[in-house]
Order: structure tokens, then sequence, then C-alpha cells
């Protein structure tokens, strides 16, 4: 926390512009809720105005209705937290006749993160949220890790991911910006970055959760319903900037929606630097529900007190060779 007083959500006097972009959709601030750690925003709601944050990325959401995997779902790691959750979800018809609208409502930006068994299944739910409004961008989550067959995380691909993403850009038009979800357990993730990009993807969000795994001592068995589980929190956060770097190195005006592990305004501001242009806060949010407010306030006295007079000069200032910024 910097010298200046701070709000835990108000308006922290400052005169840095804290906008970002991804292609057409704008946000008034970088940081985002990560999908997954907070449905459609109903329990955040309680403790800020979703209007107060840049977005709310939603949960993937499926065509059907899906009850996920076995219990147990969680196991706690020593930095970090395994989820085994598979993509339960109440289908997406009525994810759009309720959440949308209760988040129109709020006045939130919203991120609608999608999931598929299928590459059809994709162009399915990009045809069903083309018409809907409020939306400011689709994530195209290509990398669930609690699926059943490990051949169905289509990010860890190249040739499915692009199929994937080409299917969802012919079906929602030029009008909505596509994040792609990237994984991390890849041997070359810029390579994947490249292809969907090239099929269309306007944004690249890295890094969706790593595969793990804990064993029950007691009953000596994997201790997750379904066995393997997603890493999730701070054990992930240097994998996370190794991602963002490397993408961002390689194709530096896509912009980049990270995540993995942020759990205050310096770690977001690590993200940035790295090369993206919003962080989703996830696992952070289980243990203080007010973690994303605190961190844009971190952040703001952060890029403030580096002298940023935009959050956007600070994109990517981590490649930058030719002067330090004291
Ligand atoms: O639902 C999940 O189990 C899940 C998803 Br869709 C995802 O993208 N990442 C994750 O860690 N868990």
């Amino acid at each position: 926390m910097g010298p200046r007083r701070q709000e835990p959500h108000g308006d922290t006097v400052t005169s840095v512009d804290f906008s970002t972009t991804f292609s057409n959709a704008w946000f008034p601030t970088p940081v985002f809720t990560a999908s997954g750690c907070a449905s459609s925003g109903k329990e955040l709601a309680q403790f800020f105005p979703l209007k107060d944050i840049g977005a709310v990325v939603t949960k993937s959401i499926m065509n059907k209705a899906r009850l996920g995997r076995a219990t147990p779902r969680m196991a706690e790691t020593p930095s970090g937290m395994l989820n085994s959750i598979g993509l339960q979800g109440p289908g997406i018809d009525t994810f759009i006749e309720k959440d949308i609208p209760w988040l129109v409502e709020q006045k939130a930006r919203i991120i609608v993160s999608i999931a598929g068994e299928t590459i059809e299944e994709y162009s399915t739910l990009a045809r069903k949220l083309r018409s809907v409004s409020g939306i400011s961008a689709i994530e195209v989550n290509i990398s669930c890790p609690n699926v059943e067959n490990r051949g169905l995380v289509f990010a860890c691909d190249p040739e499915t991911s692009r199929k994937v993403i080409d299917g969802v850009r012919r079906t929602i038009g030029g009008e909505l910006p596509i994040i792609a979800k990237l994984s991390p357990d890849v041997t070359d993730i810029v390579s994947i970055a490249r292809g969907v990009v090239d099929a269309g993807a306007d944004g690249i969000a890295l890094i969706n959760t790593v595969l793990g795994m804990v064993i029950n001592l007691s009953t000596m068995r994997p201790h997750l319903g379904g066995k393997t589980g997603g890493l999730s929190g701070p054990a992930i956060r240097p994998i996370a900037v190794r991602a963002i770097y490397q993408v961002h190195a390689a194709i530096p005006n896509i912009p980049i929606l990270g995540m993995g592990g942020v759990a205050s305004g310096r770690d977001a501001f690590e993200m940035i630097l790295a090369g993206a242009s919003a962080v989703s806060v996830g696992t952070a949010s289980f243990g203080n529900p007010m973690a994303i407010p605190y961190i844009q306030d971190e952040l703001k006295t952060l890029l403030e007190e580096k002298g940023f007079k935009q959050m956007k000069d600070a994109i990517g200032y981590a490649h930058r060779i030719d002067e330090v910024h004291e």
C-alpha cells in the first residue's frame, strides 16, 4: 500500500488514467474477476458494487446444465488451491435469461466465458450470445483442466485451438471481442497463442490453472473426486508472468488478460509490466472478498508512485531495455 489515503473501494484521488481496452471493448480499470471464482458476481456484490471494478468474467458456461465432477472438489496446498469443479453450471439459456440481466442491472461490464465439449458446441454458444446486449467480450475457455478426457483440452493442441476460435469468430461476427483462454500445460504457449490470433482472437487470457494432484494420506488415494485438479494461487504466479512475458514479446499488439495468483497491487503491476492489459483476480477473493477493490487501489497508487500518467504506458514495460524507470 502506498502512502496515499485509500478508501476500500472508493475513488482514490489520483491522476492516473486507469482505463484499458480489448479491441473495441473499453474498461475503466484493469482489474477483473477471474472466471470461475465469482460465478456471476452475486456473492461479491454484497461487498462492493460490481460497476466499481473493470469487469466481471463469468464462470465458463456450457450449452446444457451440468453438475460437475464428483466431490471432494477442492484441496488446499501450501501456496495455492486445487480445484476440480468440472464446469458445473446452469447452461447457457438460463444464464442468458437470469444472470446477464442481473449483471446489466448492476451496471457491471460483462465478459462471458464459454466452454464446450466439441468445436460445434462453442459455435452454438456463440450463436446464442450474438444477439444478447450488455456483453463487452467473450472469453473462449479452451483450457479447462477438469474435463473427463485430457484430449478435450483444446488449448493443448494448436490445430484444435485454432478451429474452436475460428468457429466462434465466424459465428459471432466482427463486433464482440474474443479472448482465448490458454493453458500453461504446453511446451510452447507462444505457438498456441499465434494460432488463436490467426484464427481471429482479439486477446489472450493467460493462464488457466496448472494440472496438479493431492494424495490423501489417510485413504492413501487421490484426494479429489476427479483425481487431478487445477492449481491456482500464489504458487502459479511466476508461471503466469513467464507466459504473459513470452506471449507479449511474440505478439505485442494483442492484449493479454493476465491471471494466476494475483493477490496484491504489486502482483497486478508485475503482470502489467510483463505485458498484461488487464488482470483477473480469482483465488485471492475466496480468502478476502474485498481483494479486488483493494488490489485496484494498490495498483493505482503504485502506478502513480512510478510516475505513470496512464496505466497503458506500463503494459509490457519490462520488455524495455533502453532505460530504467526508478
Ligand atoms: O470448472 C472447472 O473445474 C474449471 C475450469 Br472450467 C477452468 O477453466 N479452470 C479450472 O481450474 N477449473
